[in-house]
């Protein structure tokens, strides 16, 4: 992505890596990867990443540990790739889908053939070698109407492990019932796609996903029970709820 903007901006500018994340946001927009919803979806991202003082949580680590757990188990783990994840993070995406063999598929909430075809080309000049979600005759998810009921045969719909970043609710609960594991990041600790996912991670998806293959290559070294511990040790809502309440003392700080 073209970060020519950033020139006349000083990289000790106090919100340097924010302005440097929009124009990227930007670019990915004029270059027919994001949807203009996406561009929306960021600036909620942003403030809701400012309360948590733009860093990964203690709450979020614990998060990455037991999505690692949930994907180093996993017998088909997907990784469901929108505009703002090909945008934001495509190279991370592809790394860490190499290292644990997942599948990458492209699902889009705003779906058009042409950006399909921006971010087919996103992954594939990252380094996918196979990129799912663009089957003529895919198969549905149940209770779905929109692009997203979208599942690729060998891809989400036999998957029983999904990580969805950046999802909206009627697909993670669609998922939930097909007896899949979803996990999720998610800045926005109060969102149904959060309330509803397996494990959330609270986090920016550039910050997440690099430590989340940090994560997956540490436990791949450990036996299934140390992993199903992690696992049943974890618990979704209270870590939200931890999450949420650094949130408000953040905000309530002089
Ligand atoms: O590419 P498409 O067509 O599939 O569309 C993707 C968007 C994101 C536009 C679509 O899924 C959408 O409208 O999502 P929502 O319902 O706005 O939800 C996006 C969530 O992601 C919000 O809760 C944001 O707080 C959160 N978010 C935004 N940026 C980031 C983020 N979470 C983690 N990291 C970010 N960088």
């Amino acid at each position: 992505m073209s970060l020519k903007n950033l020139d006349n901006i000083n990289p000790n500018h106090p919100r340097y890596e924010s302005l440097k994340l929009r124009y990227v946001m930007v670019e990915a927009y004029k270059a027919g990867i994001l949807a203009d919803s996406g561009l929306i979806a960021h600036g909620r991202g942003e403030a809701f990443d400012y309360l948590l003082g733009e860093r990964t949580t203690p709450m979020a680590k614990k998060a990455m540990e037991a999505a690692a757990a949930y994907l180093v188990l996993a017998q088909n783990p997907v990784i469901s790739v929108n505009g703002n994840t090909a945008a934001l993070v495509p190279e991370e995406i592809v790394s860490l889908a190499a290292v644990m063999g997942a599948k990458l598929e492209i699902n889009l909430f705003y779906r058009t053939p042409g950006r399909v075809k921006a971010i087919y080309k996103v992954l594939k000049d990252a380094g996918a070698d196979e990129v799912l979600g663009l089957e003529e005759n895919p198969e549905k998810i149940p209770g779905l109407e929109s692009p997203r009921s979208r599942a690729s045969r060998e891809g989400v719909y036999s998957s029983d492990v999904v990580l969805v970043p950046l999802e909206d609710g009627d697909r993670a609960e669609a998922l939930i019932l097909q007896d899949k594991k979803v996990l999720t990041v998610d800045l926005n600790p109060l969102s149904r796609t959060s309330k509803t996912a397996t494990v959330t991670i609270v986090d920016n998806l550039v910050r997440a996903i690099p430590c989340l293959e940090k994560e997956v290559i540490r436990l791949q070294k450990e036996d299934k029970i140390q992993l199903k511990r992690i696992i049943d040790n974890f618990h979704n809502e209270q870590n939200l709820k931890e999450t949420l309440d650094m949130l408000v003392r953040n905000y309530m700080k002089p």
